[in-house]
């Protein structure tokens, strides 16, 4: 199936802003089921997806810097929002739009380091796992910020739940992404709870029809909560 979709980004500056509500794919190789990044992201693309990250923590930096390439040209071809996990030097070299730093990752590069190194006109993304977390997180230099594990999930060993949502949502000063074992059985607890943008690994990755299963969950959001079961 091929979404049409009419794209256009918002920016101030130079800055890419995180629109809400956003469909946000994390894309790791272990996750895709034998299947390519590239194709995938490819198929993403044509669902409607709005953001990618490229999440790999096991290449070298020579695969890491062909593969981001390759992301970084389909997404600035087709006006999606690009991010790298967790190396603001990569993102740099790739002239992606943003980074997303996990909280250890901070030890190893401090916040005030990481906007040195992309400069003002890249996004920062940051994770937090609990409100506590999220209400310290909120008042920094960053521009969106990840809530989760909501859902169990095999990537983490742990899961925060639903209860927090509505809290973190109301505090926000930035656009909040929501992430961890979301699927199509549990979108509607998310979208119920007044959240607008999600992040996901596998039910995209490894749905047999990327692009269908992506137009799937962009046509949820933008129904909001108003149909949520
Ligand atoms: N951070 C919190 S949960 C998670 C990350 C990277 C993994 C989300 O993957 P999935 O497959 O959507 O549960
Ligand atoms: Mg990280």
């Amino acid at each position: 199936m091929r979404a049409f979709c009419l794209r256009y980004e918002m920016r101030v500056h130079n800055k890419k802003i995180i629109g809400e509500p956003s469909l946000y794919l994390v894309l790791s190789e272990e996750y895709g089921a034998g299947r390519s990044v590239m194709s995938i992201a490819e198929e993403a693309v044509a669902g409607g997806i709005d953001i990618l990250q490229m999440r790999e923590k096991h290449k070298s930096r020579e695969d890491l810097l062909r593969l981001g390439s390759a992301l970084g040209e389909l997404c600035r071809k087709n006006k999606v929002t690009f991010i790298v996990n967790d190396d603001p030097l990569l993102a740099a070299e790739l002239d992606a739009d943003g980074v997303h730093m996990g909280q250890k990752d901070l030890q190893r590069c401090p916040l005030d380091e990481v906007r040195r190194i992309i400069g003002i006109d890249r996004i920062i993304g940051l994770s937090t796992h609990s409100l506590e977390q999220f209400q310290r997180a909120n008042t920094l230099d960053v521009d969106y910020l990840a809530f989760g594990p909501i859902f169990p999930t095999q990537t983490k060993d742990y899961s925060i739940g639903t209860a927090d949502i509505r809290e973190t949502l109301r505090v926000a000063l930035k656009p909040v992404v929501f992430i961890g074992g979301v699927n199509t059985a549990n979108l509607g607890i998310l979208l119920k709870e007044g959240a607008a943008s999600m992040a996901l690994i596998r039910d995209i990755m490894q749905a047999d029809d990327v692009a269908s299963r992506t137009a799937w969950y962009k046509s949820q959001l933008a129904k909001g909560g108003i149909n949520a079961k």
